[in-house]
């Protein structure tokens, strides 16, 4: 038997979270092991080639900051990144770095247990490794455990079929294809005007539509790019101590108090600037249904003017749900592709899904033919990557049993009974509601401290208090009642997935009073935390 290697760290994931830690903990001259199961970095952005794939954050805003040269020297191209710039990116960073020699590609890790007489993880992958290390950080994403619903037939279909998640390398020739797309979040929205260029027909199967926000995306004007540079500092800062991490700090004001003429040029203002940030017109959106129904009534006005056919245009319109409480999409050219006479949306809460068949998809009413099909259908959020591992604890006390109803953890950094393993962007941390990439960075630098710190100490494990686990959630779950993101069935609330449990789990708190409150526990020498020597 070959001896079983031995590791300081193990890191799962080399997206954003697990390249920048592996390159902290490095710093700190550990020896670290990351597994990865793409055959490239990037995570998110490795995985999501489909057609039209694009941050809806800006490019200036999702980068690093840990590296003022790396600021300076990467020169994005557009107002908001597409996917290939992004993994272009992504690839710099771990060339720069150095950082590919400790990552194992094409490896799954597929189990994790944690031995409590010698303090180690051991860990196993897809390819045979076993490996033990002190410390476990897992960096796999939130949105990374692609669904594909359970269509009676689905394997008869004679054409292709594609996630968008899961999107084939090699690209996708869709010309003069009859397309089908299932799915109208993000990934549906943003791919669906794209294939309508390339495609013969497409058909859209809508189960909730969407509030989507235009983005107004462009080559980036290089003053703004420069300017942005000369004040990295500054503007990091302010991003760091936000709310969502974005720089548009949002109007605290109230649209209630807001008169007709006054809301509707404030609305009319967001639209035309474009983004995300069109949530933030004002204060009470997320707060007071009154308030939402204003900013959702502007946007179905928006869909009426845009779409030609009102009876689309209204199966178009969000009625089910408060805007913002389901991820408000970023969209180019998305409802005026409805005005195409090759596209025809299929609203399946009225004529459902009944079939795939080996020639299309049969609703209750009709069949509607394809030769491929794209499922837009999302993710088994949050908790999806991680339960995917077979992690046991102390005691031999399962995750997956652990988190049976809802995941639990103190901060969204750990969970009690699992010592040393840490959670990058973890639920009950700000995580999906954020900019990631202040969240991963807020997290990497923050276990990377406690790391140093505990090896400095000599202390040999560390884990969350349950007691300060079960204070933790009801803080979370607390504030998250006083939203409106409770109303929607939403992916936040695991509602995507048959049978998960009904737990909203990001913290809405927002990032800047969640790192302070991080950087407090810390300070206080781990309070909530039980540390061992
Ligand atoms: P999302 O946002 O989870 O969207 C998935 C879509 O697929 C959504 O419209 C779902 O409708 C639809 N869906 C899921 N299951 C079905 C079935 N069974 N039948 C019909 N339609 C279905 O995933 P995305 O990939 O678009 O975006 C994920 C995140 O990436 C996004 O929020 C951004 O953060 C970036 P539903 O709304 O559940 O009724």
């Amino acid at each position: 038997m070959t001896p079983q290697a031995r590791y300081d760290a193990v890191v799962v994931g080399a997206g954003f979270a697990g390249l920048y830690m592996l390159h902290r903990l490095r710093g700190l001259g550990l020896s670290v092991r990351v597994f990865e199961t793409g055959d490239g970095v990037g995570g998110t952005w490795y995985w999501n080639r489909y057609p039209g794939a694009r941050c809806d954050v800006e490019s200036m805003q999702y980068s690093y900051s840990f590296s003022p040269e790396l600021e300076q020297e990467w020169e994005w191209t557009e107002r908001y990144p597409s996917q290939p710039e992004i993994l272009r990116y992504l690839e710099h960073v771990a060339d720069r770095f150095d950082l590919r020699r400790d990552i194992r590609f094409g490896t799954r890790v597929t189990r994790a247990a944690y031995d409590e007489t010698e303090h180690v993880w051991r860990v196993e992958t897809d390819r045979g490794d076993r490996v033990a290390a002190r410390h476990l950080v897992t960096a796999v994403g939130c949105l990374s455990a692609a669904r594909v619903p359970d269509f009676p037939g689905a394997a008869s279909f004679r054409g292709p079929s594609h996630h968008t998640g899961r999107w084939p390398h090699e690209g996708v020739d869709l010309t003069g294809l009859r397309v089908a797309v299932i799915g109208t979040g993000s990934s549906g929205i943003q791919s669906i005007p794209v294939i309508a260029e390339q495609a013969a027909h497409v058909t859209v199967f809508q189960r909730t539509p969407n509030y989507s926000v235009p983005a107004w995306n462009r080559p980036l004007e290089p003053e703004y790019q420069s300017w942005v540079k000369a004040n990295y500092p500054g503007l990091r800062r302010a991003m760091r101590e936000s709310h969502t991490g974005l720089l548009d700090p949002g109007n605290p004001g109230s649209a209630l108090e807001a008169g007709d003429e006054k809301r509707a040029r404030e609305f009319e203002a967001r639209w035309a600037k474009g983004g995300v940030t069109f949530l933030g017109a004002y204060g009470d959106i997320g707060i007071s249904s009154e308030a939402n129904e204003h900013a959702a009534e502007f946007v179905r006005a928006k869909i009426r003017e845009i779409v030609a056919d009102p009876e689309v245009a209204e199966k178009l319109s969000p009625r089910n749900h408060p805007l913002g409480t389901k991820r408000i999409c970023v969209d180019t050219g998305y409802y005026a592709t409805f005005n195409r006479p090759d596209v025809t949306l299929v609203d399946v809460r009225e004529d459902p899904i009944v079939e795939i068949t080996p020639t299309g998809v049969r609703t209750a009413a009709a069949e509607h033919p394809a030769d491929v099909i794209v499922y837009a259908t999302g993710y088994d959020a949050m908790t999806g990557p991680l339960l995917a591992i077979d992690i046991t604890g102390k005691g031999g006390l399962s995750l997956r049993r652990k988190w049976e109803a809802g995941p639990r953890t103190y901060l969204g950094l750990m969970t009690a009974g699992f010592p040393n393993l840490f959670t990058v962007t973890g639920p009950g941390s700000p995580s999906v509601l954020s900019n990631m990439i202040v969240s991963i960075e807020q997290h990497v630098e923050w276990i990377a401290d406690c790391v140093a710190r505990l090896r400095a100490g000599g202390v040999a494990a560390i884990d969350a208090d349950p007691l300060a686990e079960d204070a933790w959630m009801a803080h979370v779950n607390e504030i998250a009642g006083q939203t409106l993101f409770v109303r929607a069935d939403s992916w936040y609330l695991g509602a995507n997935i048959p049978g998960k449990p009904r737990v909203f789990m990001p913290y809405v708190g927002g990032v800047g009073v969640y790192r302070e409150k991080c950087d407090q526990v810390a300070a206080a020498g781990y309070e909530g935390f039980v540390l061992s020597s």
